[in-house]
């Protein structure tokens, strides 16, 4: 995958993420061939509340592929509620509809893939190996800090996954402590005990040009979507999760149940499952498997300043 040069300067005329300045870029990296390509078709909207939201509505009958992009979305939603705030136009928002040929027990493998094929962009076109991590299930950290959120959203029924909808939200040019300050008074709490934000521009100190980075991650996820269908490209993509887990190791807290307010799980996180539930290791040596949940890290002795993201 071709590295992302520098852009020149702010130039919002080539930083555009519409379909006409996505697209060509995006046949360029698509395989020849592909049976669908995550990315067609390409709806750009300027504005609009959220794009899973938008996709979701269409998720019946639009196709594998579909993708939703916007410039500025208003409402954009995290996991159980909470929000996801990105800088208008300059930042990555989009989601892409997928009906993905798994059973709903293995539907957790299209987060874990999402999350490696973000990271491996990073690394590839923007020269980030060594910095990136995946959190389970759904972060991508830089320094430990958030950069890009992930939102799954399916329909399923006994069988098989009718739909699914991956919302993406990648921090690019934005400045991270604007994205803090913009959560409403009310919503401030959502950031506590959770990854503080960073940008690409933050961390490498310079504009990166949004299309081609767009492009590079559609061409990514269609290559690690289609992939889940083959048992040997699972495990080479569960490989490609451990060797950048974020929590491995670590004392983990585990909230699931109403409102995530049950505590389910306490211990050492000792990576993920082949279906991609995290495993935790408890004192008793016993090890849980967490299918749903949110996992804070806490410190492995009180005076432990680890503990903290
Ligand atoms: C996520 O939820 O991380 C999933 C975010 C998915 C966003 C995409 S954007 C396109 C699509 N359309 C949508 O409406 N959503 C998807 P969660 O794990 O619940 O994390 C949410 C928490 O992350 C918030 O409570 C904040 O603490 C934090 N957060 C919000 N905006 C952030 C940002 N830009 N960078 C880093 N952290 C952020």
């Amino acid at each position: 995958m071709p590295p992302i040069f520098p852009a020149p300067g702010p130039n919002p005329s080539t930083d555009s993420v519409s379909s006409e300045t996505v697209v060509p870029l995006l046949v360029d990296l698509a395989e020849p061939g592909a049976a669908w390509v995550a990315g067609l078709p390409f709806e750009y909207l300027p504005s609009c509340p959220s794009t899973n939201a938008v996709l979701k509505r269409m998720a019946e009958t639009a196709p594998s592929g579909m993708a939703v992009v916007t410039d500025h979305q208003t409402a954009g939603r995290g996991r159980l509620g909470r929000s996801w705030i990105s800088s208008p136009g300059l930042d990555l928002a989009f989601s892409v509809l997928l009906h993905p040929a798994l059973e709903p027990a293995r539907g957790h493998l299209l987060s874990i893939a999402s999350g490696v094929a973000v990271a491996e962009v990073l690394e590839e076109c923007l020269g980030l190996t060594g910095h990136v991590s995946l959190k389970w299930p759904n972060d991508v950290l830089v320094e430990r800090k958030k950069i890009c959120g992930i939102l799954l959203e399916a329909s399923a029924d006994a069988e098989r996954i009718r739909w699914a909808v991956a919302g993406i939200g990648l921090n690019v040019n934005s400045e991270p402590e604007r994205l803090v300050a913009a959560l409403a008074p009310d919503q401030a709490a959502e950031w506590q005990g959770r990854p503080a934000p960073i940008s690409l521009k933050e961390f490498l100190g310079r504009d990166v040009p949004r299309a081609p980075l767009l492009a590079a991650l559609l061409a990514r996820l269609t290559v690690r979507w289609t992939a889940l269908e083959r048992a040997d490209e699972v495990r080479r993509l569960l490989g490609e999760w451990r060797r950048r887990d974020a929590l491995a190791g670590r004392r983990v807290q585990v909230h699931a149940g109403a409102g995530r307010r049950e505590v389910v799980a306490v211990g050492e996180a000792a990576g993920i499952g082949d279906e991609g539930q995290l495993l935790v290791r408890s004192a008793d040596g016993a090890v849980r498997e967490i299918f749903a949940g949110d996992v804070s890290v806490v410190p492995a002795a009180p005076a432990d300043s680890e503990g903290a993201w």
